[in-house]
């Protein structure tokens, strides 16, 4: 990752049309992105979910049905076809752009048939505690894929291949989690709720020798149908954790390939997630996600936010190697299940400082690239319209820096509440250096070494319209607007 200053985009958002268009539009954005700096693009889930053409991708039905299969309505994904799929992500390595499949282990949903079983309610709230005796419950559990018809994988799923359930057809007023005879949540999961291993649907038991054949044999499907660079694990705090080194050690030995891994453990607690990574030995990713909360924040306090403690408490801070920084995704945006917005305003300050220091491998969110506009219910039971604006300009400057800028040491001056800066000072391979300065109140300017005498630069941004020259030991005064950020390169030089 930083090898190369390389760059990830979240390629969707959660509201993009359900046209199944998405797998083509990458295939014609494909050179663009791949010019401004994308190395990678982290792709939806591609497989058949409960909803068929309008399934986002997370409530899984199918695995094997990447939009090939007539079933839960339709042969396509909300995304389009295998073929297109396919296609897309071969016009992505074309470009030179890594793919990365998005890999949801925790349920299954829309079962094919019903079944009886031995299970046991517990409390939803808190999942040691049962609720009522051992009893015999009817549950949606039996997953045959007619439309499939044993293709693949001639797999059916039973009650037994999963821990609980939510929902019992013999008393479906109560409320309650089913946990099924002889079956325990699985270990080294979150412990929210005692246990986080219940999060929706049937739940997998992930110590069921049929499932770990299962996800391994299907692991090395998807590598074989897709070359896939490597994956996005969705939901992990609710998955037993060792699974993911052991899976990915069997796919990457499969694959002969390095195979990139990042988990989405969402919470702001950063001992969960140096948990998680304790547990998986580093071998997976986390994206960063107390640096979003951190940003949320920032955005809503304005200049009551001290920009000294922007870092704090995050994973790239503690754990820089193992993060993946982002601004916003596809469950934090507006109306959406985690909804934590990070308002516009603040957006160029948290890219530049996911986009221009030298830790962590930034992921840019797919609507805040591109905008976007929509409408859906908020938690107050409105209908509410959302445009997201565009940031593709000052991105696509970010990008432009970060590819022959944002080498070399990086000098740190975040010395004031309200007015931050770092400089990084270049490489032999990458010479010039470059010099940020971001406030959330006044006009900010910030007197910081850049290492270069008698330079001259110029802010990308074009917020400040005139250059800084550096003195005879190299440094300078850089300015940036109240509330904003400018990014400073060498004037000479073309980038950006
Ligand atoms: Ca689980
Ligand atoms: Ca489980
Ligand atoms: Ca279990």
């Amino acid at each position: 990752m930083s090898e190369s200053n390389g760059v990830m985009m979240q390629f969707f958002h959660w509201y993009n049309p359900a046209d199944g268009s998405l797998w083509n539009e990458l295939k014609s954005k494909a050179t663009d992105l791949a010019h401004v700096g994308i190395t990678a693009v982290w792709l939806p889930p591609a497989y058949k979910g409960l909803a068929g053409g309008y399934d986002v991708g997370y409530g899984v039905y199918d695995m094997y049905d990447l939009g090939e299969f007539d079933q839960k309505g339709s042969i396509r994904t909300k995304y389009g076809t295998k073929e297109e799929y396919i296609a897309a992500i071969k016009s992505a390595h074309s470009a030179g752009i890594h793919v990365y499949a998005d890999v949801v282990l925790n349920h299954k949903m829309g079962a094919d048939a019903e079944e009886e079983a031995p299970a046991r309610p517990m409390n939803p709230d808190n999942l040691h505690q049962p609720i009522g005796d051992t009893q015999t419950v009817k549950v949606w559990t039996h997953f045959t894929f007619p439309g499939r018809q044993g293709k693949y994988s001639d797999l059916e799923w039973h009650w037994w291949h999963f821990d609980a359930v939510d929902y019992n057809a013999y008393n479906n007023e109560q409320q309650a989690v089913y946990l099924f005879k002889d079956k325990e949540f699985d270990n080294n999961v979150d412990l929210e709720k005692g246990v986080f291993d219940y999060l929706m649907g049937c739940d997998l038991d992930m110590e069921h020798p049929e499932v770990r054949d299962e996800l391994k044999r299907w692991g090395e499907w998807i590598i074989d149908m897709t070359h896939i660079d490597g994956f996005r694990f969705d939901a992990v705090k609710h998955v037993k954790a060792d699974f993911f080194p052991e899976w990915l050690q069997h796919c990457r030995q499969y694959s002969q390939k390095r195979l990139f891994a990042v988990g989405e453990y969402w919470s702001d607690e950063i001992e969960a997630l140096h948990h998680f990574v304790k547990v998986t030995g580093g071998d997976v990713m986390l994206f960063d996600a107390p640096l979003h909360y951190n940003f949320t924040v920032a955005s809503n306090r304005g200049r009551d936010f001290d920009l000294r403690q922007i870092f704090d408490d995050t994973l790239v801070k503690e754990q820089p190697a193992l993060a993946v920084t982002l601004v916003e995704n596809h469950d934090s945006q507006p109306l959406q299940a985690l909804e934590s917005v990070v308002e516009s305003w603040f957006k160029p300050l948290a890219y530049a400082l996911i986009l221009l220091r030298r830790d962590g491998y930034p992921c840019i969110f797919y609507g805040d690239y591109y905008g976007a506009h929509y409408q859906d219910k908020g938690r107050d039971g409105n209908d509410h319209e959302i445009w997201l604006d565009s940031h593709q300009w000052l991105i696509d400057k970010f990008l432009a820096a970060r590819q022959t800028y944002a080498y070399g040491d990086q000098y740190d001056y975040f010395d004031h509440a309200n007015c931050v800066g770092w400089t990084r000072l270049g490489t032999e391979e990458h010479p010039g250096g470059m010099a940020v300065v971001l406030s959330n109140g006044d006009h900010g300017c910030k007197w910081m070494e850049i290492g270069q005498p008698h330079q001259t630069y110029r802010d990308v941004t074009e917020h400040m319209a005139d250059p800084i020259t550096t003195n005879a030991e190299g440094w300078a005064e850089f300015t940036c607007p109240g509330g904003s950020v400018s990014v400073w390169v060498p004037q000479a030089a073309s980038a950006g």
